[in-house]
């Protein structure tokens, strides 16, 4: 049996997705949850001084979230079933993330008076313009009713429960009714019953 380590701080953060795959996938692992004040000492031992990692029966030690992501994934059956498939699993995640980055930069800033003019942008023009593209795309596959890519839920669909969970993190208020097809996959997803299980048992936290 492959010893699987998981390390990030203790929220959900960029670490959620690939422990969502562990719960799907009813494989076992270690989710270590580094503190805020231990991070110091550790971050240099990190191969690129950020969490998450994932150490594979401490032998190897894959850095980058999407990275990870991947590989769990494909190693477990939620990446798509031919190299189409693959790609267009990736092309979904790129999009996700792609909506979020102006919250992660907005997080950087420390002026008040800036933030708040890059949130106003972020929820009133950005997020809407991002999320319509996406009911798009997601519609594209046989109408929307299922899931992003094939017939049986990948990564992708796990990614965008990210964005649902991030939007309240930074305060973002959008009405999901509006993309009524991201939000029944969203509703989907976290019903899932691996899913829902770990939803309703994971350790609360902040982000
Ligand atoms: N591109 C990286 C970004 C990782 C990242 O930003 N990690 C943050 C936590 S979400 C971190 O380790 N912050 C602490 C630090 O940089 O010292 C990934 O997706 O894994």
């Amino acid at each position: 049996m492959v010893k699987y380590t998981l390390v990030y701080f203790d929220g959900r953060g960029r670490a959620e997705v690939s422990r969502i795959l562990f719960e799907l996938a009813g494989v076992e692992y270690e989710d270590k949850r580094i503190k805020g004040e231990d991070w110091g000492k550790l971050k240099s031992e990190m191969p690129f001084g950020q969490m998450p990692i994932l150490k594979i029966d401490d032998d190897v030690t894959l850095c980058q979230s999407e990275a990870i992501e991947f590989y769990l994934a494909k190693t477990f059956g939620f990446a798509g079933i031919n190299t189409l498939e693959e790609a267009q699993v990736l092309m979904i995640g790129n999009c996700v993330m792609d909506t979020l980055m102006p919250l992660f930069k907005m997080h950087g800033v420390k002026e008040e008076e800036v933030k708040d003019e890059m949130k106003k942008k972020y929820q009133e023009e950005q997020m809407p313009k991002f999320l319509g593209m996406l009911e798009k795309l997601l519609v594209s596959n046989k109408g929307g009713d299922g899931y992003f890519i094939g017939d049986k839920i990948t990564v992708a669909d796990v990614k965008i429960v990210g964005i649902f969970e991030w939007l309240p993190v930074f305060g973002i208020n959008v009405d999901f009714n509006k993309y009524p097809k991201l939000k029944a996959l969203n509703d989907r997803v976290t019903t899932e019953p691996k899913i829902a299980a770990w939803i309703a048992r994971r350790p609360e936290s902040k982000f």
